[in-house]
């Protein structure tokens, strides 16, 4: 038995007598959202948690990142297209989805677009009948999410830089979504480096989106403001460490008028709409595959993971095929291992076979928050409930997991985390409650890595909340343990 068992037992009866005095009998008390909440697709997309983004097009056969337009189609040559092994790449390496850049800014479309007579169609390849999204969605059916970027920058197509454009690409989102779709996620990207003196396009973006709702309302919207996810800022792989899903979008656009880039890397506290964050970052120094650039480190990737999905993101990462049209195995080794070590830290939750304990609203016990069912949760009778844990053996551990069961808001702005350990009190050693951290926001997923700690119990200590707490999750990792 642990030393620090017996002056454990007032601190453990005290809130049991508070918690235990319901039967699964009891009615389960109804809980209101608070602000605004995800809709279901949104929910299904923040729990894939790791997406895979494949750039692709002419730039990967000139070794620019961004082309001009000029490059003539048959520069476009992919060797051996296989677009199932992009799907058995992103399996492997523990992705749902996969979003393919059909057009980038160059205006290419790897699909035979009538809107376009800068397509796959006017190259040799394939004797101009290739249709990589035909392949690309054929090869993700039934086994990850097909999503789709398409560059609203285009610097090849003539209508370019007047109202006539937006025709065009209301028709061609229309073309690709209604021949290739359904798609979980269309990419509109907001860069445009025409310059001062360069076209100047007035995107009709309440048109584009309605044509986007109209097609497929559970299609998430990706922007630099939504309204499905938005752009988390930086290309670093990193959301804030405040990270709120919420964000005041009234009289933003994207691309010219949104948001500054800090603003977007944290969200609004108690903004008006839910728009959570996505990190798009690249495995590579850039987006499209160069034979002299090499993926990063599984390290690296682990910052990245920390820092995007522990940070109430989503993280998508780039992994572009090569001039075969593969994605080449010094990548995928990297993937797969990067799956290897989440695998391997994330396994085995210390807390197994532990109990938590604390005030909680009648049907949501605090034991909900050491399961894995995702729609079990605790919540606290009201904004001061604080949430014991406690751990069996005391064993060690170095990473928190906590989770908010967001489909009832995003409510914790600030809390602290307390071990139970020996500590100077009074000039002499006693027991008591140390802090080994704090954070901000928690949102879908926070993770917090800390020291190693060894404490039979630790508890939640919430200091700032918008509404009492709902969390669904709570786990413990070693991340030393083998
Ligand atoms: C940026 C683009 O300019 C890059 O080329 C890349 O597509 C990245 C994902 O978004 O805005």
């Amino acid at each position: 038995m642990n030393r620090f068992h017996h002056c454990l037992l007032p601190i453990l009866l005290l809130p049991l007598a508070v918690a235990c005095h319901g039967s699964s009998s009891d009615p389960i008390d109804s809980i209101e959202p608070f602000g605004p909440v995800p809709t279901l697709s949104q929910l299904e997309w923040q729990r894939m948690e790791i997406n895979m983004f494949c750039h692709f097009g002419p730039n990967t056969f000139s070794g620019a990142e961004w082309g001009d337009g000029t490059e003539p189609e048959d520069l476009f040559n992919p060797r051996a297209l296989d677009c199932r092994q992009w799907v058995e790449v992103a399996e492997q390496a523990g992705m749902q989805g996969i979003i393919l850049t059909a057009k980038h800014h160059d205006g290419f479309c790897l699909w035979p677009s009538a809107q376009s007579t800068h397509t796959v169609a006017q190259s040799s390849w394939n004797g101009g009948h290739g249709d990589v999204l035909r392949a690309f969605t054929d090869a993700c059916r039934g086994r990850v999410k097909a999503g789709v970027y398409i560059s609203p920058w285009d610097r090849n197509h003539p209508t370019y830089g007047s109202a006539e454009y937006n025709e065009v690409f209301v028709n061609t989102l229309r073309e690709v979504h209604t021949a290739y779709g359904p798609m979980f996620e269309q990419w509109f990207d907001g860069a445009c480096g025409e310059g001062p003196n360069g076209k100047q396009q007035h995107y009709d973006w309440p048109r584009f989106m309605q044509t986007m709702s109209k097609l497929n309302h559970n299609t998430i919207i990706f922007s630099d403001i939504g309204p499905g996810c938005r752009w988390v800022g930086n290309e670093e792989g990193r959301a804030g460490e405040t990270c709120w899903s919420t964000l005041n979008t009234e009289g933003a656009t994207p691309s010219d008028n949104k948001p500054a880039p800090e603003v977007l890397t944290v969200g609004h506290q108690g903004g008006s709409q839910w728009v959570p964050a996505e990190v798009d970052v690249s495995i590579r120094p850039g987006w499209f595959w160069h034979p002299n650039e090499h993926p990063k480190s599984v390290d690296e990737l682990m910052e990245i993971y920390f820092n995007s999905v522990g940070h109430n993101g989503l993280l998508l990462l780039n992994v572009p095929p090569d001039t075969n049209g593969r994605i080449c195995a010094e990548d995928s080794a990297v993937l797969v291992a990067f799956r290897a070590e989440r695998d391997r830290i994330f396994s085995k939750d210390v807390t197994l076979g532990g109990m938590a304990h604390g005030k909680h609203l009648r049907g949501h016990q605090p034991n909900n928050v050491l399961d894995t069912a995702y729609h079990t949760y605790w919540a606290a009778s009201s904004a001061n409930d604080t949430l014991y844990i406690g751990i069996p053996d005391a064993k060690a551990f170095d990473i928190i997991m906590l989770q908010e069961y967001i489909p009832l808001g995003q409510r914790v702005a600030a809390f602290h985390v307390d071990c139970w350990q020996p500590c100077r009190k009074d000039g002499s050693w006693q027991l008591g409650w140390v802090t080994i951290t704090e954070g901000t926001t928690i949102g879908y997923k926070r993770l917090l890595r800390i020291p190693t700690a060894t404490s039979p119990r630790l508890r939640i200590v919430f200091d700032s909340v918008l509404a009492a707490p709902v969390i669904n999750r709570i786990a413990l990792f070693n991340s030393k343990d083998k």
